[in-house]
């Protein structure tokens, strides 16, 4: 079998290489030592208990281990050895017929006697004996069992860790395996990507020191040209798969893998649960808030695979994974470091280099686990241990928190059956490069999604607004594909200059509007562009404000779609999202896009399209989500009214064609039957509320009806479909500073017609 186990020494390190090599019996007494360590915090109870068959009772793997060295090396090597208890034979045997009888594996935590005491006299029995052995030289074939038997007890380290964890998981007291780990604030580190060629690779163990049977022979693999991702999956990012439904999406999952999520009731990984402060999760240091930054774990290869596939992604093979890690040192986050839970990334990888390939978690990859070319096992009943388990079992890599230090090493191969999750098992993506392709840049794709309101609330309060006096249809109805076209011609008629005003503002200003969001946001920040339609605004922009990441929001993903490529094309290293959202309605911020400061952009004089609390609480609300944020924005200003009844009254009645075809998306959200010939466009001015209003006019008396209502709207009836509030400076300031959007900056055009205004980021929240 396969598996490691930590060293548990309280220090925080991060680093650690592998113990020293020592003279046998030093080495011997010093892992024995770690195992005992590991066990010290554990009531004979918590030791004896067994929470699940995969799961093994701590005083069972303390047993087994001395088995081990008792059955392997004492009984057939040491001269006169005799047995602490000739029943143990069976009893702690695991899975060796070359051996014997076993006991049944799914009723270890039945055997209450040995009691914990009787099961650590043998353990100081076998030690004892085994000093006598270590004391005398050994041959080849001596030295190799007993390195075996010492990466075994390392193997059982780990499990004793991760059995105890689902043992202790289930006492609704979540008692804490260990004291509590300080939790530190870390920034987040995006994630990026490293190129390898494809060709011809050797993998597998070679030369000197120790390695299981499996890792051998080395061979040589083909690969084609692949990236990696630059460190493993966050919890974050889990947060984003869980919010896209990924559990609920059989497209995204293996058929076996959504069988089995059906069957278990998955919804999260294993530890999970949604506490009102958000996710939280059990860990060997008790209950806990679900980090955001660290690798995600306790997921299964069937979820592993399944969130891939929903970042357009894949696992990495384990040929892939040992060439990208063969020339790392096995540094990382192991059990030495007394964490026992996987942790944030401190610091970005720098540029071409992995991060955590070894610790924190063992890595899922896409290979089932299989005999190397000319693989056997060895010689006798120890030949049982790695290779009769080489069927429906899948490969994991790079060990975990809970892998004792210098027990792992690049060409090291873990396996487990795809459901498993008791693991400290997570993942990190690969995707294909095309070949030629010397880095991932060139070929990153954006990526989408849709946060959508349930269909029954939209067609209730489009019902509802349809039965208020007045009446009103929200104006986020105006964008199916049809209305944002209209709306894209209307911004290019003579009369509506709002769009060409601000874009020349954006233009003239650009140097230091550039200069001042730079001043306000950390150097990695996302540029989130609120209603981008056909991004031709963020594009003129992001060369300049280099964001890290650029999110387009709009009703629809698919609007999106062909915009997205095209910047992606022109930025081939930016990280792209699109998100389908009506924002203005109810605006949701996806828990793994909160990982940098953003720059909110909210163009075109949208802002006026709200209420003035309505304008306060949406901007109110994008603060909150990111609160590090700032925000640029575009404002319309008051002018003289027949200008501004002109810009939404034309004479060639693409405005009219625009309002009216709000009726015609009514229609399909909600099942009326608006008859769009019947309404009249009307655009109005109200001076006091400084405001453009849109309505539609019946013509004559006319009855809607849809499913469950009616109304009859006489003739001269309006139904207010958009409002269009004008600002000045001091309004808009103050509209800003309210929200939270403070320390406001803000550029016009000479007339003055339009506004462009920056505020928030750290200058923004800094008190006076
Ligand atoms: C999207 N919004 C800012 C436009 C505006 O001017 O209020 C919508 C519009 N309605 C008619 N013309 C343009």
């Amino acid at each position: 079998m396969s598996l490691g186990g930590p060293k548990a020494t309280p220090a925080p390190v991060r680093t650690r290489t592998a113990l020293a090599p020592a003279d046998p019996a030093t080495r011997y007494g010093a892992i024995r030592a770690a195992t005992a360590r590991l066990a010290a915090p554990l009531s004979p109870e918590d030791a004896t208990a067994q929470s699940m068959p995969d799961a093994s009772p701590a005083k069972w793997h303390l047993a087994h281990v001395s088995w081990f060295f008792e059955t392997f090396l004492l009984e057939p090597l040491l001269p006169g050895y005799r047995p602490f208890d000739p029943a143990y034979r069976s009893l702690f045997n695991s899975y060796y017929n070359g051996v014997g009888e076993q006991f049944a594996r799914s009723q270890r935590g039945l055997v209450t006697r040995p009691g914990l005491g009787e099961v650590l006299a043998y353990r100081t029995h076998v030690d004892a004996a085994m000093a006598d052995l270590l004391a005398r030289p050994l041959d080849e074939a001596a030295a190799a069992l007993l390195e075996l038997g010492l990466a075994h007890e390392e193997q059982h380290q780990e499990l004793l860790l991760t059995d105890i964890k689902h043992l202790l998981a289930i006492n609704p007291l979540r008692p804490s395996y260990a004291g509590r780990w300080p939790l530190t604030r870390v920034s987040p580190v995006p994630r990026g990507w490293v190129a390898f060629p494809g060709g011809l690779h050797a993998i597998g163990h070679e030369g000197p020191g120790f390695a299981f049977d499996h890792e051998r022979p080395r061979h040589h693999v083909f690969l084609q040209p692949f990236e990696l991702a630059t460190h493993p999956v966050t919890n974050g990012d889990w947060i984003g798969f869980i919010e896209d439904g990924g559990y609920l999406r059989p497209e995204l999952w293996l058929s076996d893998g959504w069988a089995t999520a059906q069957a278990q009731g998955w919804e999260a990984p294993l530890y999970w649960y949604r506490a009102e402060s958000g996710w939280r999760c059990f860990t060997l240091h008790g209950d806990a808030p679900v980090d955001p930054h660290a690798p995600v774990t306790h997921v299964s290869f069937y979820e592993a695979d399944a969130f891939a596939r929903w970042s357009d992604a894949r696992l990495p093979t384990e040929a892939e994974w040992e060439v990208a890690a063969a020339d790392l040192p096995a540094n990382g986050n192991f059990a030495d470091s007394g964490a026992f839970h996987p942790l944030a990334l401190r610091t970005p990888p720098h540029d071409g280099a992995l991060a955590q390939l070894f610790g924190d978690v063992w890595e899922w990859t896409a290979s089932a686990y299989l005999p190397y070319p000319g693989y056997r096992p060895a010689e006798g009943a120890v030949g049982e241990y790695n290779g009769k388990f080489m069927s429906g079992q899948m490969v994991l890599r790079g060990g975990s928190c809970a892998t004792p230090p210098g027990h792992i090493r690049a060409s090291y191969r873990n396996f487990f059956p795809p459901a498993a999750r008791w693991q400290f098992s997570g993942l990190r993506l690969a995707r294909d490069l095309a070949a030629g392709r010397a880095s991932s840049e060139a070929i990153r794709r954006p990526r989408f999604r849709t946060l959508s309101a349930p269909p029954a609330d939209t067609a209730a309060r489009l019902a509802d607004g349809l039965m208020a006096d007045p009446p009103r249809i929200a104006s986020g109805h105006f964008y199916d594909p049809l209305g944002s076209r209209l709306f894209e011609a209307i911004t290019m008629l003579d009369a509506y200059g709002l769009t060409r005003a601000e874009a020349a503002i954006l233009k003239a200003h650009a140097p230091a509007i550039a200069a001042e969001a730079q001043a306000r946001l950390h150097h990695d920040f996302q540029l989130v562009d609120l209603g981008a339609g056909n991004a031709a605004k963020a594009e003129s922009l992001i060369p300049r404000l280099k964001p890290s990441r650029y999110v387009a929001v709009d009703i629809s993903a698919d609007f999106l779609k062909g915009a997205l490529d095209r910047v992606q094309q022109a930025h081939p290293g930016l990280d792209i999202v699109g998100l389908g959202q009506d924002f203005a309605d109810r605006f949701e911020w996806p828990a793994d896009l909160a990982d940098r400061p953003a720059l909110f952009f909210y163009p075109g004089s949208s802002i006026g399209n709200f209420t003035s609390e309505g304008a306060l609480h949406f901007l109110a609300r994008l603060k909150a989500a990111i609160p590090e944020s700032a925000l640029l924005i575009g404002a319309d200003l008051v002018r003289a009214p027949a200008d501004l009844v002109a810009a939404y009254d034309d004479p060639a009645g693409v405005t009219a064609a625009f309002n009216r075809n709000i009726l015609a998306n009514v229609n399909r959200a909600l099942g009326s039957d608006f008859a769009l010939q019947g309404w009249r466009h009307v655009a109005c001015y109200d001076r006091e509320q400084a405001r453009i209003e849109m309505h539609l006019e019946a013509i004559a008396d006319t009855r809607v009806r849809w499913p469950g209502g009616e109304r009859i709207f006489p003739a001269g009836t309006r139904i207010l479909t958009e409002i269009s509030t004008k600002w000045t400076p001091g309004r808009l300031t103050a509209l800003m500073a309210d929200a939270g959007f403070g320390d406001v900056h803000l550029w016009t055009d000479a007339q003055p017609s339009f506004a462009v205004a920056l505020g928030g980021g750290w200058r923004g929240v800094r008190p006076d």
